[in-house]
């Protein structure tokens, strides 16, 4: 008998036009977008901070049966029957991240980087409000309290203090502001940077944590493009009572790659770490807790405390990107994820484009555009016709708030995942600093300029678009895959 013909595609390719073939036969729809995002995420020069691509086997992972499980509670301990195969991926998604953060526990169960967040806020009120409450009491739980104790339980939890980085100075919206439902739940107030240099100021920091006395310390950023200090942050948190938490959302692939190690590894020096998964550490969109032995308990609460069943499947991807997270050349793409950064740095700097601290120490990049004579959202509409996608960021002292803005945030993960390097990142700048110095601010209807409106001469965008297109293909994004 004829052997049958070997496949004149990949393995991946295969797995990929083998799904999109099941999908396509109920909804084509469906699987044409999924078709058509492949494709423009090939032709995009892709520069936001907070995106990359994550592998072939990180996006396998999610696309299962695992997604029809439920698994409240935590592994061996559940309320449903039949999560055995769940016990299993979660356990190895949270040993995974405990070996690759070299933390005391890890928590694998946050939907996404908001949710990660709101588990850490409930932990420690758990541990710092609840506990002390309950033992106060006599009792082992909430339920058993007296209405009387309820009542005041209740007004504890929403009598408490959160510091966190304020937003202009790149700090999240999670971290105690109004429009999120930490600003709700805390009295918040902000620490930020230097005017001078635009760099942490932790004298400051010091001196307001002294003053305002909060319950919980926030570090981390999503718009900072230096290090943060977090053995100088735990002596704050500890000199003021205060826990020490770390978003490192941003910057998780850093860590995890061992390019931020010592007084600039979050995980040594917080009582908790949250982080997202997809971003720097390039694995499927979701969160993740770490914390010290003392909290872990209250993490541990997460669901049903604030989050509603796990999510199996991405917890399988979750498992699948730190498996790969903990390979040594994670350690290597890590590295050249700052150098490239550091590389677009400097071809910026050179062409006498303004970044906001003059330079980076990380992924990302913060581009003041009112040397342009731009807007942040100007400058971000005339990149997106010219083939770069961006994102416009208040810059600290915006004047041009967090709508308009004054600066675009660009970052590296997803074009080093790509394979550029250093040469490519100063033509990059290239692209950019020709772009913004080709941008006007449209004249505004009532007179002088708008602050949305641009003009650029769809020569330039085209040329700079064509460019952007012809430097990508020399860096196939999924080599592998072929749904041609
Ligand atoms: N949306 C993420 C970012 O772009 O930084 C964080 O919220």
């Amino acid at each position: 008998m004829a052997e049958p013909a070997a496949s004149p595609y990949s393995t991946e390719s295969v797995a990929f036009r083998s799904a999109l073939d099941v999908i396509r036969g109920v909804e084509p729809r469906v699987a044409d977008a999924i078709t058509q995002e492949l494709a423009d995420q090939r032709e995009m020069l892709k520069l936001i901070a907070s995106e990359n691509y994550a592998s072939p086997a990180v996006l396998l992972a999610m696309g299962n049966w695992f997604s029809d499980k439920y698994a409240e509670g935590t592994v061996g301990r559940r309320f449903y029957a039949g999560c055995r195969n769940v016990d299993t991926v979660e356990a190895l998604a949270a040993e995974h991240a405990r070996g690759v953060f070299g933390a005391a526990h890890a928590y694998a169960q946050p939907h996404s980087g908001i949710d990660a967040n709101l588990v850490a806020f409930w932990a420690v009120l758990s541990q710092r409000v609840e506990s002390p409450a309950l033992a106060k009491a006599g009792v082992r739980q909430v339920n058993d309290l007296s209405e009387e104790d309820w009542a005041r339980l209740r007004a504890d939890f929403g009598n408490q203090r959160m510091l966190g980085m304020s937003l202009d100075a790149g700090g999240h919206l999670t971290h105690g502001f109004r429009p999120n439902i930490s600003g709700k739940m805390f009295e918040q107030r902000s620490y930020g940077t230097d005017p001078a240099t635009g760099l942490l100021d932790y004298d400051a920091l010091r001196a307001t944590a002294r003053e305002f006395r909060p319950m919980i310390l926030v570090a981390g950023y999503s718009a900072y493009p230096r290090l943060v200090n977090f053995r100088i942050m735990r002596e704050i948190a500890d000199e003021v009572g205060a826990t020490l938490m770390v978003d490192m959302a941003h910057f998780a692939g850093l860590v995890a790659g061992k390019v931020l190690t010592g007084d600039f590894d979050p995980v040594p020096h917080a009582n908790i770490v949250t982080t997202t998964t997809h971003k720097s550490l390039r694995g499927p969109r979701g969160g993740l807790v770490l914390c010290d032995e003392e909290l872990a308990e209250h993490v541990d609460r997460g669901c049903p405390m604030v989050l509603g069943g796990p999510l199996p499947h991405v917890m399988a991807a979750k498992a699948v990107a730190l498996a790969e997270a903990a390979r040594p050349e994670f350690g290597g793409y890590a590295q050249a994820i700052v150098d490239n950064s550091r590389a677009l740095a400097e071809g910026l700097l050179k062409r006498g484009t303004r970044l906001v601290t003059g330079g980076t120490d990380n992924h990302l990049v913060l581009i003041d555009v009112s040397g342009y004579g731009l807007t942040g959202r100007q400058a971000e509409a005339a990149l997106l016709e010219s083939g770069i996608v961006t994102n416009r960021n208040a810059i600290p002292q915006d004047p041009n708030g967090a709508w308009y803005t004054s600066g675009i945030r660009i970052g590296t993960p997803a074009l080093t995942t790509r394979g550029l390097g250093p040469a490519e990142m100063d033509e990059i700048a290239g692209l950019i600093d020709t772009v913004l110095s080709g941008t006007t601010a449209a004249p505004a209807p009532k007179g002088g300029l708008s602050k949305a409106h641009h003009v650029l001469d769809a020569a330039v965008a085209d040329q700079v678009a064509q460019r952007a297109a012809d430097l990508l293909a020399g860096f196939p994004l999924y080599p592998g895959i072929d749904l041609s």
